[in-house]
This record gives structure tokens, C-alpha cells and sequence, in this order.
């Protein structure tokens, strides 16, 4: 590294806030939806319900030994994929290798993914705020991989009415939640109606997480 006199991690990495750090097109996009087309056609995106019965707007699958589910019984992961009754498709080692591998460059060294939850906006679909706190271990970091349409990533703290950071993620950009920012309230604003070559008018989005 040429400048390793003044950093202490590679130049084309941003640590935003302590725990956020933003791989800027990092990722071969091809990959990546290659893993997320064979997934849909053995487990489609669907929507899920929340505790309380309300529809979660952005559609969802998984790959991995688990995935996340949501209906009236709660929040969880679930080994089987209880539509389906299939097992999740595996997480290929080609990209399980490349989330590791930008975990390792933050200090997330030994970071495996067991689980990726995929979910897909359409134009005017946002996540509302939320923290992801189904996980087992808190000190295991998130790894997400935007793929398509640009979308505006929110970032509130620890408290859900806290002040908001905006961060427009793009196609092939891998962001790490880790350390403090695993527990930060986070959401995705209300998706343009834009079209990407990738994915035509949705985005994809891949949260890579040690669940179990
Ligand atoms: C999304 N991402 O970008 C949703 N969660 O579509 C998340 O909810 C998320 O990007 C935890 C860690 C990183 C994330
Ligand atoms: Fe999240």
C-alpha cells in the first residue's frame, strides 16, 4: 500500500461512522445476480408478513443454511423455508468468499456467512427503520450488496427519531455494519422509478449475516 503512512485501512474504503464502512463498486455485479437469479427460481421473492400482520413491502428470499422469516409468530431464521418446505440454496463459495474477504479488510477477520436474506424494491417501496437484532452474535458484522437501481440508504443511530444520515448506495457498492453500528437504527428511502441494465426498475439488495 503506497500511503500507509497516514491510513490504516485501503484508500478506496470510507469508514463513515465507527462500524460503517463503504466499499464503493466493489463487487462484480454479474456475480453476484447470477447467485440471485438461481436463487428466485427455487425460492421466489415474497412478501412477508410482521408480528402485528402487516405486509412487508419489500419482497424477500434467502439463501444459506437459514433464512429470515417473518409471519404472526415472530421474527426469526428458519432452516427450511416454511412456503416452499425446501431447503435455502447455498450461498456460492465465489461470492461467500468475496464478502469474507472485505470483512477481513475492517477487522472482521473469520466472518462466514451462514444466512443472505435478498430483498427487492420496486419503484415507491421503502424499509422503514429498523435494527437487525435476530442474530445470535452481535459482535459478527452485516455485509450488504446493492445491485440495480441507486436507492438512499438512511442511517438514524441509536435512536429511531435520531438525526439522519443519508448515503445514496449504486450498483456493485458493498457497505459493512459492524462493532456499535449493528446496533443503529437504519432504513432505505422510497425507491425512484429509474431503470438499471442489471435489473431493469428494481433494486436488489444482499445482506450477508452470521445468523446462528
Ligand atoms: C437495504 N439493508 O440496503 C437494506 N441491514 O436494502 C439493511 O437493512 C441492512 O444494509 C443491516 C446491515 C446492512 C444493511
Ligand atoms: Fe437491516
Amino acid at each position: 500500500m503506497q500511503n500507509d503512512l497516514f491510513s490504516t485501512i485501503a484508500p478506496e474504503i470510507e469508514e463513515l461512522f465507527p462500524g460503517v464502512f463503504l466499499f464503493r463498486s466493489y463487487v462484480n455485479e454479474q456475480d453476484f445476480m447470477e447467485a440471485v437469479i438461481s436463487t428466485t427460481k427455487k425460492i421466489p421473492f415474497r412478501h412477508m408478513v410482521t408480528p402485528g400482520g402487516k405486509k412487508i413491502n419489500v419482497s424477500g428470499t434467502s439463501m444459506g443454511d437459514c433464512g429470515w422469516y417473518s409471519d404472526r409468530r415472530g421474527y426469526r431464521y428458519e432452516r427450511i423455508d416454511p412456503i416452499t418446505g425446501n431447503n435455502w440454496p447455498k450461498i456460492p463459495k465465489n461470492i461467500s468468499s468475496v464478502v469474507s474477504n472485505a470483512a477481513k479488510k475492517v477487522g472482521f477477520g473469520g466472518f462466514i456467512p451462514d444466512s443472505c436474506f435478498i430483498n427487492c424494491y420496486k419503484p415507491g417501496v421503502a424499509l422503514t427503520a429498523h435494527i437487525d437484532q435476530d442474530e445470535v452474535d452481535f459482535s459478527q458484522p452485516i455485509v450488504s450488496v446493492s445491485l440495480g437501481v441507486s436507492a438512499i440508504f438512511q442511517i438514524f443511530g441509536e435512536k429511531r427519531n435520531g438525526k439522519v444520515i443519508n448515503i445514496p448506495l449504486h450498483s456493485g457498492d458493498l457497505l459493512i455494519f459492524g462493532g456499535p453500528a449493528r446496533k443503529f437504527y437504519h432504513g432505505v428511502k422510497k425507491l425512484k422509478d429509474q431503470t438499471h441494465p442489471l435489473t431493469n426498475n428494481l433494486r436488489i439488495n444482499l445482506t450477508f449475516r452470521r445468523a446462528l
